[in-house]
């Protein structure tokens, strides 16, 4: 399914790319009886957009080197070790974990989903952080892979709202030696 959907996405994002590219490469005749204060314009237009380009995508780049969804999944692969599986389920307004206590180093697959809305799972170290996050849908299993490192209490708060005690949908974790 989701393969699916990134297939479309990506097709999707081809043809609008190419849409840009067809206008990009036509317009490149200009009208005649433009003033020289628009051809002015027109050249300051374009060396802001190339000057933008040059300070937005590396600030994007900057910005999403952090995002946390792969970090768990590469660490896991690497240290090749079976996850310890636990079951994840959000309601509203609580978590029900199969187990909350982990010890440190120990790879952690975490299954989760939900009893009724859509609610957002996410981790934070004790630093409260956000250290791995997936959606917890109803009718799904979205998998999470997360290999707690450091000792100390986590949490687990929702992401996304999900109604009027939403605030209130914490669970902790306890990573230590056990
Ligand atoms: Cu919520």
């Amino acid at each position: 399914m989701q393969q699916i959907a990134w297939l479309l996405s990506l097709a999707l994002m081809i043809m609008v790319a190419g849409g840009f590219a067809f206008v990009a490469l036509n317009s490149g005749r200009r009208a005649p009886d433009y003033t020289p204060l628009q051809v002015r314009g027109y050249r300051i237009r374009t060396r802001l957009f190339w000057v933008l380009l040059a300070v937005l995508v590396p600030a994007m780049i900057y910005n999403l080197r952090d995002l946390p969804y792969s970090a768990g999944l590469a660490r896991i692969n690497a240290s090749g070790a079976p996850p310890l599986v636990i079951e994840a389920k959000g309601f509203q307004w609580r978590w029900e974990l199969s187990r909350n206590q982990i010890p440190t180093g120990q790879p952690v697959e975490f299954r989760v989903t939900s009893a009724d809305v859509n609610h957002g799972f996410a981790i934070y170290d004790p630093e409260m952080h956000v250290v791995a996050q997936t959606q917890a849908m109803p009718g799904y299993t979205n998998k999470l892979n997360y290999t707690f490192a450091k000792a100390g209490t986590y949490k687990v708060l929702c992401l996304e709202y999900c109604g009027v005690a939403h605030h209130n949908m914490m669970t902790e974790i306890k990573v230590g030696d056990l």
